[in-house]
């Protein structure tokens, strides 16, 4: 009987204890391996960071904890050297967890983050940030005693903001990379040219910006209509980033361990350019961007066969590729209206010296010819699946958005890949409803779907599997004009992908993902976001 006493006393303990665990743990992405321990550590306003290993690498990080801390309690963290009552940061050499892992120690004596460097630090931060208060707060600083190796699957974790359709200022750039950061995201693709709006300052082309960054707003349009303001209406519509504000979001980006990846369209999708400039289209005929946040489908080209496009393109990329730190420029090459260089002379004449068969070739030319460009400046290349058709740039990367065919085409051939299929990593499609729901383009991606997306299609074997690099949810803003509508997108889908893209497939489990999510929604409410409650029942 005392021996039955004791095992149930010891049985409801150890629910006891990790019921309490439970409600303080609830990080997403799931970290590949979590023990909890009895007992905790709590920050106080004595604690003090400790680093240890490469200072270069770890002050960074050290200043990120201290504002984060400083943000839920007041207290300020010291820089020390040693002592007790710390939270220790300290490179490490282990193989197993790689460039983004970390393992986090918490007894309570006090916390240890180690990692190869310093995304791996910062990443072992934000898993620790998520069992601490979300904002200001009186309350203890108290972190569940715990053990936690961890580390992604895949090294592209994307997130995709189209600025051209609506402008959103660097500060909410900035809010966006936050947010996505915390759910350790590690790139951010920056859609900064479209039909409706050139977002990035050029200083050797400056009406990109004082002419291609405004519109007449029409936003209220339905997204098929496809309007063109007429020369005398008002453009008030827009705004771009200076280039000194997009090295400050790449700056605050890096510090997040988030790599930004400008795209800068072509050849279609540029009616902003070309009303900057209007020799550069076939026609060269004066237009306008187009008006309101529609969807343009294909609206206007650069031309082909005009040598001056190529030097623009080249003088643009230059000024890009010196303010972008990163491996990766995207060239777009969505959805290119191929008619206006049917009838366009130059066009066709080029086709006939090059000995291209048709226009699909003539855009691989095109897509190929800056290729080399970028190469030539160390930069690898992007582009939207379309730039599969007329033939595949040599070294380029495939971003597949229309479902996955292209993705797998690409990756057969050795090319690099990133996932993004409309269905179901389009962000801008509706996660519930219709009914109730804000205005969006088609499509039903609801938290469940994305959750469970996997990267890596069967059509692959294990060789060809490597070549896709990971994947990405896209947000196209045609109907998002404000920042709580984007939010409203974004939350939570944005963590069901992030856990897509961070935790091996078998470890993926609906069930406690959706028990995690409440704790997030809880954060959500307290900093003010707009996210989806989760009202996933009506297909549309
Ligand atoms: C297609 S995705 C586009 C975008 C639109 C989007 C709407 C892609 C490469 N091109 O220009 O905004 O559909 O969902």
């Amino acid at each position: 009987k005392p021996l039955f006493r004791t095992c149930l006393i010891l049985i409801l303990l150890s629910i006891g204890i990790s019921g309490f665990a439970q409600q303080k743990v609830n990080i997403i992405p799931q970290p590949v391996s979590l023990r909890l321990l009895e007992g905790g550590f709590v920050i106080n306003k004595e604690t003090t960071i400790l680093l240890d290993g490469d200072k270069k690498e770890l002050k960074p990080a050290a200043a990120f904890l201290q504002s984060y801390v400083k943000g839920i309690s007041d207290y300020h963290l010291e820089l020390k050297n040693k002592g007790t009552n710390t939270i220790a940061l300290k490179i490490i050499k282990n193989p197993v967890i790689g460039a983004e892992g970390y393992t986090l120690t918490v007894n309570n004596e006090g916390i240890l983050i180690s990692a190869n460097g310093r995304a791996g630090i910062i990443y072992g931060m934000q898993s620790l940030f998520q069992t601490l208060p979300q904002v200001q707060t009186n309350r203890e600083l108290r972190v569940p005693a715990m053990e936690i190796t961890d580390y992604p699957r895949f090294k592209w974790r994307g997130m995709h903001l189209d600025v051209g359709r609506h402008f959103f200022s660097a500060d909410m750039v900035k809010e966006y990379i936050d947010l996505i950061a915390a759910y350790k995201i590690n790139t951010f693709h920056w859609h900064l040219v479209d039909d409706q709006g050139w977002r990035i300052e050029i200083k050797k082309y400056p009406a990109l910006t004082t002419v291609g960054a405004w519109r007449v707003d029409q936003t209220d349009r339905p997204w098929d209509i496809r309007p063109q303001a007429m020369p005398g209406q008002e453009a008030t519509y827009g705004g771009y980033y200076t280039q000194e504000q997009i090295k400050e979001v790449i700056a605050y980006a890096a510090i997040r361990n988030v790599t930004i990846v400008p795209e800068i369209e072509m050849p279609g999708h540029v009616a902003s350019a070309i009303a900057a400039y209007p020799k550069l289209s076939c026609s060269q005929k004066a237009q306008l961007p187009m008006t309101g946040g529609n969807y343009s489908g294909m609206a206007a080209n650069y031309c082909a066969g005009n040598e001056e496009v190529f030097t623009f393109l080249e003088d643009v990329l230059n000024e890009v590729v010196a303010l972008f730190p990163g491996k990766y420029i995207h060239i777009g090459g969505d959805e290119v209206d191929k008619t206006s260089w049917k009838s366009c002379p130059r066009c066709q004449a080029r086709m006939k010296t090059l000995g291209l068969k048709n226009e699909n070739e003539l855009q691989s030319y095109f897509i190929t010819r800056m290729e080399k460009f970028l190469i030539s400046k160390k930069k690898q290349m992007i582009g939207w699946d379309e730039i599969l058709e007329g033939g595949l740039a040599p070294e380029a990367t495939v971003m597949s958005w229309r479902g996955e065919a292209g993705g797998i085409e690409a990756a057969k051939m050795k090319h690099e890949v990133i996932m993004t299929p409309d269905n179901p990593l389009y962000f801008d499609h509706y996660q519930a409803g219709p009914e109730g729901e804000p205005l969006a383009f088609g499509g039903f991606n609801t938290l469940k779907k994305v959750y469970n997306y996997e990267p890596i299609p069967k059509e692959l074997n294990a060789e060809q599997a490597k070549y896709v690099l990971g994947a990405q949810a896209n947000i196209w803003t045609e109907q998002i004009t404000t920042r709580e509508h984007l939010e409203y997108m974004l939350l939570p889908r944005m963590l069901a992908l992030a856990e897509v893209v961070w935790l091996p497939a078998q470890m993926k489990d609906w069930k406690s993902f959706s028990g995690r999510l409440k704790y997030h929604f809880k954060g959500f409410e307290q900093k003010g976001y707009r996210f989806s409650p989760g009202n996933y029942t009506v297909a549309i």
